[in-house]
């Protein structure tokens, strides 16, 4: 029997965040794949229709990734994806709640001004054009700052592989790569085409999108 049971759907970020801290541990995995256009059993496990969402052997039921990479830490504490002292593991926390809430609104809000006009600039107000620009430099201020983080140190939270790069990469490497043939995630194809990173761009960041590439992942 798997150490986890996990609900997933194709392409999740959210969902890969769960396969990398897994991966870190050394634990298995049952995925239950979900039709993406069909959450009856998503909402019937959980009463909401997001992935992903943990199955615990104990009739526990979680949702959000954050809570669930939490109950993983918890229940599976070695080796730990926190920093071992408290006042990094603070620092890392906030570095994922802002990643969480206030980091991934520049890409939400655009893929939701460019999904509905198939990425045409052209046939935006000139409102949206210039909200369009004001969250595409967002998008690229921050990456600059996520290159900064990076210099001296191999990893979001410091030397070791940690929560944060959990938290990030899913997200962040899709500077790097294009979506997969069949991912029509508009959120995705803004994060590739406005949130475009390079060797010559981001040396430590593109570096570090190889680095964490490699890690085990259930
Ligand atoms: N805050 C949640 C967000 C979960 C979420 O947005 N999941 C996406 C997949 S990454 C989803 O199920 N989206 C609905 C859809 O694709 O229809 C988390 O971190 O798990």
């Amino acid at each position: 029997m798997a150490d986890l049971r996990v609900l997933r759907v194709p392409y999740s970020t959210n969902v890969e965040r769960i396969a990398l801290a897994a991966g870190h541990k050394g634990l298995t995995v049952e995925w239950i794949d979900v039709d993406p256009d069909d959450r009856r059993v998503v909402r019937e496990a959980s009463g909401q229709d997001l992935v992903p969402v943990l199955l615990a052997d104990d009739d526990t039921v979680v949702t959000d990734s954050p809570r669930i990479l939490a109950w993983i830490e918890s229940r599976f504490p070695a080796p730990s994806l926190w920093p071992s002292d408290p006042g990094d593991a603070a620092l890392a926390d906030v570095f994922c709640h802002r990643f969480n809430e206030v980091w991934k609104g520049p890409p939400n809000r655009l893929a939701a001004l460019l999904g509905p006009v198939g990425f045409e600039t052209s046939r935006l107000s000139r409102t949206e054009a210039r909200a369009v620009d004001d969250d595409t430099e967002r998008l690229r201020t921050w990456l600059g700052r996520f290159e900064e983080r990076l210099d001296g140190v191999d990893h979001l939270g410091g030397a070791a592989f940690g929560i944060c790069d959990v938290t990030a990469y899913p997200f962040l490497r899709f500077g790097v790569d294009a979506p997969t043939p069949g991912d029509d995630d508009p959120f995705h194809r803004v994060l590739h085409e406005r949130g475009a990173f390079d060797a010559e761009s981001h040396p430590r960041l593109t570096a570090w999108v190889a680095r964490v590439r490699e890690r085990p992942r259930a």
